[in-house]
């Protein structure tokens, strides 16, 4: 069958590293966007084959989805087109509209109790974007007119509390702490009897980062909910773990040991205004079904988004660029 025309395209395999956006073209055996000035360029078909499949799930677990999602995403893909031509652009929009398919039931909102105060617990290893993930939401709170109280739940450094101070004065609300050292749990059960007598609607509790390979925090994890437990059977009532979208596909041991200790609720994934696109979340979303409540966009207050698959999708697949 004769290819389309593309006298000036390098072959499909180029062995070079190719930027993100990039990768289709080389799959189609095309780079460089036309010059503005240049007429038109035709759409490049290919056969969607064996060889292109295996470079789509290529591009898929190099964007973080884990082997088993990106196969299960190729080969749905395959279904109906396979042996046929396909351009970019057919492609990018059945992968996107794969990938919004597995995301939409875990796209939700954070959940609002009618009993009070609900407490909200902030868990994830160190830098993941806790501390400002809460600052954020406190802020979205209160300009829903609910009355918040954050506990400093992360007693180990005094520049913790600090920078959860500085949230709590630019979101409006109060920030319980205790002093450097001292037992989270104990502050814990302090803000939940706090939150309590002041008719509060949300506790939300900030907790050190830990490494998921650390027992011994893992085990004051595991305490603070049993202290709270005390004062609340039913409390936490949504267990937030925070994710960067820079580390990857460590995010899946994140989760996993997280829901062992802490019985994970929902995920945040930060930092998608940068480069990372997230991919992870795919087969999170796959293995665990675990809701994505918000995503960070930025280190400002209001850079706090509802998760959008269709969006996410289109920036994960490159659709629109
Ligand atoms: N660009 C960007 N930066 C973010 C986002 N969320 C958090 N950050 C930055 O990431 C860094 C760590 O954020 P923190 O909120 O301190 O993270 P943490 O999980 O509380 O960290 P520890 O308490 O040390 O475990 C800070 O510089 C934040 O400004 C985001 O959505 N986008
Ligand atoms: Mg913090």
């Amino acid at each position: 069958m004769p290819r389309d025309p593309q006298p000036t395209a390098p072959p499909a395999e180029t062995p070079t590293k190719t930027p993100e956006k990039g990768f289709f073209g080389r799959l189609f055996g095309r780079d460089a966007p036309a010059a503005p000035s240049a007429p038109a360029a035709p759409v490049v078909r290919r056969v969607l084959d064996d060889d292109m499949l295996e470079s789509l799930e290529e591009l898929l677990i190099a964007s973080d989805m884990g082997v088993d999602t990106a196969l299960r995403v190729t080969s749905n893909l395959a279904e109906g087109r396979y042996g046929r031509r396909v351009s970019t652009q057919e492609i990018k929009q059945a992968l996107a509209t794969e990938v919004a398919r597995i995301m939409e039931p875990v796209a939700r909102p954070l959940p609002l109790y009618a009993k009070t105060p609900q407490v909200v617990l902030v868990v994830g290893v160190n830098g993941s974007g806790k501390t400002t993930t809460i600052g954020k939401l406190a802020s979205q709170f209160r300009a829903a007119g609910k009355s918040v109280v954050i506990a400093a739940g992360d007693t180990f450094r005094a520049a913790a509390v600090e920078q959860l101070q500085v949230w709590g004065d630019r979101a409006g609300v109060p920030v319980l702490t205790a002093p450097e050292g001292s037992d989270p749990a104990s502050l814990a059960f302090e803000a939940m009897t706090k939150a309590q007598a002041d008719g509060a609607d949300l506790l939300m509790i900030d907790t050190a980062g830990r490494l998921q390979n650390r027992q011994d925090l893992m085990e004051e994890l595991a305490k603070i909910v049993r202290v709270i437990r005390k004062k609340d059977p039913d409390a936490p009532h949504n267990t937030l773990l925070v994710l960067d979208a820079t580390t990857g596909q460590n995010a899946v041991t994140q989760v996993e040991i997280f829901r062992q200790v802490a019985d994970v609720s929902g995920l945040v994934m930060t930092k998608l205004d940068g480069t990372a696109k997230g991919g992870v979340l795919v087969a999170l979303a796959d293995k665990f079904g675990l809701p994505i409540h918000a995503i960070g966009v930025g280190e400002q207050i209001d850079d706090l988004a509802p998760f959008d698959p269709e969006e996410f999708a289109a920036a994960l697949t490159g659709l629109g660029d």
